[in-house]
């Protein structure tokens, strides 16, 4: 087809010529943003790979804006990938297509999510109680293992907590961080991430799932991650459905409830099936997953960084003394820790490529001719590293988002792109935001956390639909007092 095309002088992409059968597949290796950022700048910021037989358009830089919101509704799609049809049965939003019904389902969720965290002040004060909790608890369990172990690995009782939050404002529950039904339905994160991310390999060339190799057992354990996550998630809607009155509506679960079968009354779609599972799933899996990578990259940086450590506790030592603990007013006042987050997003980067999208229609795009069904890769770590927007863009470094008065940069902080842009941006961008700057600020309000001395701490993760840092060992120790484990 683009050979036809260039004969008739419109163009398709350019890109590095691709092998027969598996295309460009060998080239991404361990780390598939890398490889495509050196490829931008060989052929510019969109050009065109092969993944087993498909045609893979991949944009960088700029053309993710032109794309995304000049030119929304062409890529708007999702591509028809073999892991997506396991994600809820096929019915997960974040995954599946964009049709009319999907739109005010989308605007279902996000007001949902919303309702329990940064809707008004009321739900704010209730989201910010949940996120305390589970820190104290979290904090006792640190200070505990360093007493018995003196290092210890973190990363999964983060996910337990991150995950408890979310559960609480889903589902009105919270766990015990040694409850093992729990830890199997949210222990599996990097299963499902290695699987979904862009680029995987069962997606490009779906046969390998049918020959007995080590891909057949990841779609394996993948397929029955699904399942068991699915039967959690039903289990919970049904038990709310048994329990629910309109009059008080006690988590998301109940709020998706109400609003899912309103619509559906209203709109005469009394056949549908149920969304409620596949929305709430969404919810509760995407955000347990990202919040507990973005923590464990958040301790990873202060234990690799004592000095910002310090930093970040300095701030906060002078605008909240010893007689409470950071809450959300106190964010205005804290523009080194909202500088560091703004960092560990760009620096990191761990969202590096969106969930994949899709073209919907063909389309003319900066010069090239796209086809209807294009598989459309969004390198949004290429905009957070380019070097000819950031300074030493390799470099961990918050002071760079704050300006000469030390406040807050909106112009720089606005360009950092993990929660991708348009019609498929983030739903829970303003959680995430809210419940990343508590923990960050309680942390550093409440304890000192050091690397071993014997395993300096590395940089290096696992490729996915997030990146996850390898294991790492921490001690943890209280500060001077201890306000958040007494209040
Ligand atoms: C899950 C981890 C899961 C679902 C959903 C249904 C919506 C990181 C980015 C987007 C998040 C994408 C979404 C993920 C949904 C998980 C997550 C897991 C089962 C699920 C860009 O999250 O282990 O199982 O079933």
């Amino acid at each position: 087809l683009c050979r036809w095309l260039r004969h008739r002088s419109v163009l398709c992409p350019p890109g590095p010529p691709a092998w027969p059968v598996v295309g460009n597949a060998p080239q991404l290796g361990s780390a598939p943003h890398l490889y495509f950022a050196r490829m931008a700048k060989k052929y510019g910021n969109v050009f065109q790979i092969k993944l087993g037989s498909r045609a893979v358009v991949v944009l960088n830089g700029d053309s993710i804006k032109q794309a995304l919101v000049k030119q929304a509704a062409d890529f708007a799609g999702r591509p028809d990938f073999t892991s997506f049809q396991y994600i809820s049965n096929g019915d997960s939003l974040a995954f599946g297509t964009n049709t009319e019904w999907w739109k005010v389902h989308r605007r279902v969720a996000h007001s949902t999510v919303r309702m329990f965290s940064t809707g008004n002040p009321d739900t704010k004060r209730t989201f910010e109680h949940h996120v305390l909790c589970e820190v104290r608890e979290l904090l006792t369990l640190f200070v505990r293992k360093t007493q018995e172990h003196q290092y210890f690995q973190p990363m999964t009782h983060m996910v337990v907590s991150t995950a408890n939050i979310m559960s609480a404002l889903c589902f009105g529950k919270r766990y015990s961080y040694e409850d093992e039904e729990f830890r199997q339905i949210v222990g599996r994160n990097d299963q499902f991430t290695q699987t979904v991310g862009a680029g995987s390999i069962v997606d490009v060339m779906p046969w390998l799932q049918y020959f007995p190799n080590s891909i057949k057992t990841m779609f394996d354990n993948f397929k029955r991650l699904n399942l068991e996550f699915g039967m959690f998630i039903q289990d919970k809607v049904i038990q709310h459905r048994k329990t629910i009155q309109s009059s008080t509506i006690r988590d998301m679960t109940d709020a998706l409830i109400v609003a899912l079968d309103q619509l559906r009354d209203r709109t005469g779609r009394s056949s549908v099936k149920d969304y409620v599972p596949p929305t709430v799933g969404d919810i509760f899996g995407a955000s347990q997953d990202t919040l507990s990578t973005a923590q464990q990259w958040i301790v990873l940086i202060l234990v690799k960084y004592p000095e910002i450590q310090a930093h970040l506790q300095q701030e906060v030592d002078k605008v909240v003394d010893r007689s409470r603990v950071p809450s959300i007013e106190d964010q205005p006042a804290l523009p080194y820790v909202m500088a560091f987050l703004y960092e560990v997003m760009r620096f990191t980067s761990f969202t590096p490529l969106t969930i994949p999208h899709s073209t919907t229609t063909d389309t003319s795009f900066m010069g090239y001719v796209i086809p209807k069904n294009t598989v459309v890769f969004i390198n949004q770590w290429s905009v957070n590293h380019d070097p000819t927007f950031w300074s030493h863009p390799e470099t961990f470094d918050p002071l760079r988002f704050l300006d000469q008065a030390g406040a807050l940069n909106k112009d720089l902080t606005s360009r950092v792109l993990i929660f991708s842009l348009g019609k498929r941006r983030c739903i829970g961008e303003e959680l995430s935001k809210l419940h990343l700057f508590l923990f960050t600020a309680l942390i550093a309000h409440q304890c000192n956390i050091t690397a071993d001395p014997a395993k300096l701490p590395k940089l290096d993760y696992n490729y996915g639909l997030t990146l996850k840092p390898h294991a790492y060992s921490i001690a943890v120790t209280l500060r001077e007092d201890m306000t958040l484990l007494d209040a």
